[in-house]
Order: structure tokens, then C-alpha cells, then sequence
């Protein structure tokens, strides 16, 4: 990613400043206590968050083939309406103080009706009566469901309810897809720029022999999109292996890779048909920071000039070196013709391409951020994948934006791989 160092310099001398202030004021010996006391807080009155998974049938909604795509209209409504009905019921109740959320993990079919499964969280510090906790949460709940619900009519003898542990617990809250915990700090800054971590959960780094080689995108949790030209040279998956997390010094989580699809038609040194598909040997578990990208309808239209975002740890100039912390670069969708035009690449963009940037160059994908996500999020906030860092002359050059593969054109290539 070329980036702005000046920026990044002048980051680092605040951060540095407002440690030095810190200390001063802290001072001696002054801290250690302060920080026992803090240590015994937390350690006295931390609480240990755990899980119920409940799953009940709907008598009103007739079920639809939208409740299948997390990002569409009906299946947020829904999900709207049930987080609602828990709320309500919960912040009602004695276990007010402990509930902390629900989410709507999976919307399916049963007899044409509409069953959905739900994923409860709680915190308590009280954990040796999960019995009698989850027998109160279970009366609960059978209470509300027995009675008023408001526009949901529920079979309450459809109704259940049991122990999910955390990590599986987690799994199901994170599953949705382009949306993201935090709110991204810097959307108002142009250029490279440090990611904080969350910021891009859909990320990976796919490595050969555990050395970082090209950015790839998660789209479920055993399926990543990546370029087909980072393995020109290397087609065996042994040794391939993808790691997650912002920081590539400290992966949160690492897999093998079971297989690698590249695309039939891509032809090495051509630009056409980019485009890899990666099958991982065991499914990345979902977690607040691990999640997947939305990808787009075939249909779809990114129009020319609307902002995305490129993400990577490729090198900040040509020849350059390759940083630790997860790269972005806020940049405009620029439109074939203009891309085509005789100064810029001349003709050379195709329909399976499309470049983003700016015409006066500098901030850009670079080597190393091959294969990696061009995202854009919706006026609700969901991220999708507009492109796959592929291809340009050289890094940050006026008139060089960077050329990415097109998703949408391939939306069907992909559904034919993974049946995503
Ligand atoms: C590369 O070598 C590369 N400026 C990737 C992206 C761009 C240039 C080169 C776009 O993988």
C-alpha cells in the first residue's frame, strides 16, 4: 500500500507524548498500588459471559428464499423483530442485570413456516448455579412466548432451549456477513494508513511456507477469494497456509489449505480471468474480529467515483518493504472508459476489470496486496467486495491507478466453485 509518511510520523510522536503525560502523573510507586486495586476489581467482580442457544417456529411467516442472504431486507427485519421480542423480555425480567444480547443466527424452513434459531448471551458473575440460571431464563422466556408477542405468532410448543458453549456461541453471532463490531476510526483520512484491529475482519494473509505472499477475502468460513496469479509458481496447497488478524506478527487464527481453483482461463503473464478460489482444510471459527465479506449480486452496480476501500500488508512503495499493521487506502471507483483512455492503460481494461484510485496517483495498492479485498459498504453499513487487487504499472502513479478483478462478473464462477 503507498502511503502518506509524513502522517504516520506525526502519529507517533502524539502517541509517544501522551504516554510521557501519563506517567508524570501516575508517578513512582504511586502506580503500582493503583494498578493492584485495579487488578483486584476486575479479578473480583469480572463477569463470565455464557450462551443458550433457543430455536422456535414462526406460525405467521410463511418462510421466503430472502431469509437465506443475512444482508437482505427481510431477513434484517426479521432479525430486527426477534432481537426486539428478547430485549423487551429480558430487560423485563430478574435476569436484567445479566442479559447482554441476542442475534438471530440462522432463519430456515420447516413445512413452508419459518423456524429460526437464536443465540442468547448473559454475563454473570454467579457461576455455580448455571442450572437453576438456565431454568429461570427457559421460564422466562416460555412466559413471553406462551403470550404476547407482538406481530410474531410463535408455536410455543416448538420451543427450545439449551447450553451452547462459547466458542460455537461465537461463531454463530459473528457469521453475518460485511459487518463489522467497531466503526472505522479514520474514513475521513485519504491515503495508507494504519487498520485498527475488527476494522477489516474479512483479511487474510495467505502465505507460502509461512511468508506472507498475497492478501485473500473470507466469504464463508471455509471458502477465500484470492488472485490467480500468486500461484503461478506454486500450485501445490501444501504450501499454502492462511492466517487472520490485523497484525501478521500475531495471527489469530492459522489454517492449511485443502485446495486451490484458479480460474480455467487465466493465462500467466496476461491480466485476464484473476481470480482464485481458496478451500481451507477446516473452517475458520467466526469471532469478533474474524468474520466474512458480503459479496454482491451479479447484478450489481458500483457506480464511477464511489468511495471503497483497499486493505493489505503489500509493500508501502515499489521495491518497498511489507508492514506488520493491516494496511487501507480510501480511493474512488474510477470507470473503464476513463481507464482505458490513451495516458492511462489504453485500452487494456476489460469487463472482468475495473480500477480504483485517483488519476493524480499516490495512494494505491502495491506488490504484496495482491489477492486482496476492494470493499464498499451500503448506506446500512455492509460491506461488500467490489474487486481483487490485481494488477498496474508500478505503485501510486498518476495516470497508474491500480486494476482490480471485477466480482460481479464472476458472481456466477464463484457459485459454481463453492456454491456461494
Ligand atoms: C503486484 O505486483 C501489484 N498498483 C499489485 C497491485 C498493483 C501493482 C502491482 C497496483 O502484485
Amino acid at each position: 500500500m503507498v502511503e502518506q509518511k509524513k502522517d504516520r510520523a506525526r502519529h507517533k510522536h502524539e502517541t509517544h507524548q501522551i504516554w510521557e503525560n501519563r506517567s508524570d502523573y501516575l508517578g513512582g510507586h504511586n502506580r503500582g498500588s493503583i494498578i493492584g486495586v485495579i487488578v483486584y476489581f476486575v479479578v473480583l467482580v469480572s463477569k463470565t459471559p455464557f450462551y443458550y442457544h433457543i430455536s422456535f417456529k414462526l406460525t405467521n411467516i410463511d418462510y421466503k428464499s430472502d431469509f437465506g442472504k443475512p444482508y437482505s431486507q427481510e431477513y434484517i427485519n426479521l432479525n430486527e423483530k426477534i432481537m426486539t421480542l428478547m430485549n423487551k423480555t429480558f430487560q423485563a425480567s430478574k435476569l436484567r442485570r445479566q442479559y447482554v444480547l441476542s442475534h438471530t443466527a440462522k432463519v430456515r424452513e420447516s413445512n413452508g413456516k419459518t423456524m429460526v434459531d437464536v443465540v442468547l448471551k448473559f454475563k454473570s458473575c454467579y457461576n455455580n448455579n448455571a442450572a437453576k440460571f438456565r431454568d429461570r431464563a427457559r421460564d422466562i422466556l416460555l412466559q413471553k412466548l406462551t403470550g404476547d408477542t407482538g406481530s410474531l405468532c410463535i408455536d410455543s410448543s416448538s420451543f427450545k432451549l439449551s447450553d451452547i458453549d462459547m466458542e460455537p456461541a461465537e461463531n454463530l453471532l459473528n457469521m453475518c456477513c460485511g459487518r463489522r463490531k467497531m466503526k472505522s476510526p479514520g474514513n475521513k483520512v485519504t491515503g495508507g494508513l494504519d487498520s485498527v484491529e475488527g476494522e477489516w475482519p474479512w483479511q487474510a494473509s495467505l502465505q507460502q511456507n509461512n511468508i506472507h505472499r498475497c492478501g485473500a477475502t473470507l466469504i464463508s468460513n471455509n471458502w477465500l477469494l484470492t488472485a490467480a496469479h500468486c500461484f503461478v509458481n506454486a500450485k501445490d496447497p501444501q504450501e499454502w497456509s492462511v492466517t487472520f488478524g490485523f497484525l501478521l506478527s500475531e495471527p489469530k487464527q492459522k489454517r492449511s489449505v485443502k485446495n486451490i481453483i484458479v480460474h480455467e482461463k487465466y493465462e500467466y503473464p496476461g491480466h485476464d480471468h484473476d481470480i482464485a478460489i481458496i478451500n481451507l482444510s477446516k473452517p475458520v471459527l467466526y469471532e469478533t474480529n474474524i468474520r466474512k465479506v458480503c459479496l454482491p449480486e451479479e447484478n450489481y452496480n458500483f457506480p464511477p467515483d464511489s468511495d471503497v476501500v483497499v486493505t493489505g500488508w503489500g509493500s508501502l512503495k515499489s521495491d518497498g518493504s511489507s508492514p506488520n499493521i493491516l494496511q487501507k487506502g480510501i480511493m474512488k471507483i474510477i470507470d473503464n472508459a476513463t481507464c482505458n483512455e490513451k495516458e492511462v492503460y489504453d485500452g487494456s481494461i476489460t469487463n472482468g476489470m475495473l480500477c480504483a484510485g485517483f488519476l493524480k496517483g499516490r495512494i494505491d495498492a502495491c506488490q504484496g496486496d495482491s489477492g486482496g479485498p476492494l470493499v464498499s459498504s451500503d448506506s446500512r453499513g455492509i460491506w461488500f467486495l467490489v474487486g481483487i487487487v490485481s494488477w498496474g504499472d508500478e505503485c501510486g502513479l498518476p495516470n497508474k491507478p491500480g486494476v482490480y478483478t471485477r466480482v460481479t462478473y464472476y458472481r456466477n464462477w464463484i457459485t459454481s466453485k463453492t456454491g456461494i
